[in-house]
């Protein structure tokens, strides 16, 4: 029997299942696209000031939900869940923690252990509490002792309860919306801003990650870092390869690299290629009649596994954070789904440590500045009634959890 540096069983199964026995299978949430009334923080007053197509408003009513779904994320057959942390409730003001709030989210966590569901617990994904979006947000000066300080109080009441800790969601993707798309909170579109960020979310995640590898010497430490393929438009022009090796150097690379001594895996968060044109642009998709998302992006499995190639230099376990589609047609989602862990497996079988993926989303939710038109879920939401009804694809994708085969029975 072979053990992985997480101490995972199984690697030397993988001819006869697919992914070894405790592969974290699972889906992924976020609290402010799916918990509802989350009225203390920036994307709250960014919906109210027209930022984003619809309200984010009651969403799933996950914060009060959360055991039924949780129960439905096992039922399905699924043994992970990533979830995360609303800081705005947590501090609704600076440096008054809310018990109250602490042992809400410990309580989500311990309702996955206590159901055989690993939990994976983001402390940061893209809100922010208004008190310190009205300082200047990321940019505010203190703003890293702060998040430290969030963080450190966060860790100490899932201690013994979650293992996997991820500090922030997506670092780059909150600069490029927020700083130079100004698409996002705060809304601006200044590089030299955008870069000031950047530097300072590594600073925030360096700050996390030394406060609670202080105390809690067994959690697990990480971010989920978006990671776009990014591929030349045309390979026979220079200027567009050049482009392409220089964004993914930006984008992808540049903030594993400058937080590499402080990660004990590494969380990715795969969706889609890009066509890079030159420095600066790219393209979604090569050519108009390419298959696409709702959300207009490319669908290429193979980047998933360039992706995992990638992350081979870091050294580390890697977790599938996020991937998924937003879909109106789940037989769609069903094919990208399966397609993608067919991607996974095959950087597996090339001997990267992959140890988990997290299918986003368990739930239709409120997609930032697209409001609910995407819907990613696994269960469909009826928005009038919060009905929740599993899809095909939720169903199926439970039984590979379940078997570690990705064929159907009497399928290669
Ligand atoms: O919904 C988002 C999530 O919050 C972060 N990663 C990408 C998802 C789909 O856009």
């Amino acid at each position: 029997m072979c053990l992985n540096t997480l101490g995972q069983k199984g690697w030397s199964a993988l001819p006869a299942r697919d992914f070894p026995e405790g592969f974290l299978f699972g889906a992924a949430t976020s609290s402010h696209q799916v918990e509802g009334g989350n009225d203390n923080c920036d994307w709250w007053d960014w919906e109210l000031a027209g930022g984003a197509k619809d309200l984010s408003g009651t969403a799933c009513e996950h914060y009060e939900r959360y055991p039924e779904d949780i129960a439905l994320l096992r039922s399905l057959g699924l043994n992970s869940y990533r979830f995360s942390l609303e800081w705005s409730r947590i501090e609704p003001e600076p440096g008054r923690f809310e018990t109250r709030e602490l042992e809400h989210y410990r309580d989500m966590a311990l309702a996955c252990r206590a159901q055989g569901v690993e939990p994976i617990v983001t402390l940061h994904h893209f809100t922010l509490p208004r008190w310190l979006s009205e300082k200047g947000g990321v940019l505010a000066p203190g703003s890293t002792e702060r998040f430290a300080a969030f963080c450190g109080a966060a860790a100490d009441a899932l201690e013994g309860a979650a293992r996997y800790i991820i500090t922030i969601n997506e670092p780059m993707i909150l600069v490029l919306m927020g700083y130079v798309d100004g698409v996002w909170p705060p809304g601006r579109k200044s590089y030299p801003a955008a870069v000031a960020a950047a530097q300072r979310l590594v600073r925030w995640h360096r700050a996390a990650y030394d406060r609670i590898r202080a105390r809690h010497p067994d959690m697990l430490l990480g971010i989920a870092k978006h990671w776009i393929d990014f591929q030349p438009l045309d390979k026979g022009s220079a200027a567009h390869r050049r482009g392409a090796a220089l964004q993914h150097y930006l984008f992808n690379r540049w903030y594993l690299r400058a937080i590499r001594r402080s990660q004990d895996f590494i969380g990715l968060n795969y969706y889609s290629t890009r066509y890079v044109t030159s420095l600066t642009q790219g393209v979604p998709l090569a050519s108009e009649d390419e298959p696409r998302t709702e959300m207009g992006w490319s669908i290429s499995p193979q980047g998933l596994t360039r992706a995992l190639r990638g992350l081979r230099e870091f050294r580390l376990p890697i977790m599938v954070t996020e991937n998924g589609i937003a879909a109106k047609d789940d037989g769609q989602r069903l094919a990208y789904l399966l397609d993608h862990l067919a991607a996974v497996r095959a950087a597996m079988r090339e001997g990267i440590p992959v140890v988990g993926y997290q299918y986003w989303s368990l739930l239709d939710n409120f997609e930032w500045a697209e409001g609910y038109r995407p819907q990613f879920g696994l269960v469909h939401i009826d928005r009038d009634t919060q009905a929740r009804t599993v899809r095909p694809s939720g169903e199926r994708y439970g039984e590979i959890a379940r078997t570690g085969r990705l064929a159907e029975p009497g399928g290669s």
